[in-house]
């Protein structure tokens, strides 16, 4: 089953929105696998980051998910990569459609909220990188046969 990796970043938390974000996710259907508030390190950051590592911005990224908690989730579900990115919406918050994550709550691209996974492939190296297997969770909700057909 698809999966992908979802991080409230620190704004997020400190703004009282991880409740309101996770349950977006629950409301849509998806499956929380996976659940943890952490203090990312550095070499975390890094890691997670590495593709922004020739940008601009990389030293101010590192910073600002290292700066305080960050609430790190799996979400599982048929084509859950893609539609976390829209739920999410726009990298800019301020170009974020109305009705997403971003386009609710954020007004600047360095204060955007979460993160979500940009392709199944990613999602597979981003949960290896912040979860153990032990900590991801496999499990049917009761209400499956309302969500999807069999
Ligand atoms: P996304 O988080 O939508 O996948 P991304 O992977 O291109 O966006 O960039 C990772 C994060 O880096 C993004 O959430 C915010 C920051 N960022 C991206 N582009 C930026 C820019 N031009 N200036 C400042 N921060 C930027
Ligand atoms: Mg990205």
């Amino acid at each position: 089953m698809e999966r992908t990796f979802i991080a409230i970043k620190p704004d997020g938390v400190q703004r009282g929105l991880v409740g309101e974000i996770i349950r977006r996710f629950e409301a849509k259907g998806f499956t929380l696998v996976g659940l943890k508030m952490m203090q990312v390190s550095r070499e975390l950051a890094e890691k997670h980051y590495d593709v922004h590592r020739e940008r601009p911005f990389f030293p101010s990224l590192v910073a600002f998910i290292t700066s305080g908690p960050v609430v790190a989730m799996v979400w599982e579900g048929d084509g859950v990569v893609a539609a976390a990115r829209k739920m999410i919406g726009a990298t800019n918050p301020l170009s974020a459609e109305p009705g997403t994550i971003r386009g609710d709550f954020g007004i600047s691209i360095g204060r955007n909220l979460i993160h979500g996974s940009d392709a199944i492939e990613t999602a597979q190296r981003e949960i290896a990188l912040w979860f153990t297997p032990e900590e991801l969770v496999a499990w049917r909700p009761a209400v499956q046969p309302w969500l999807v057909e069999s």
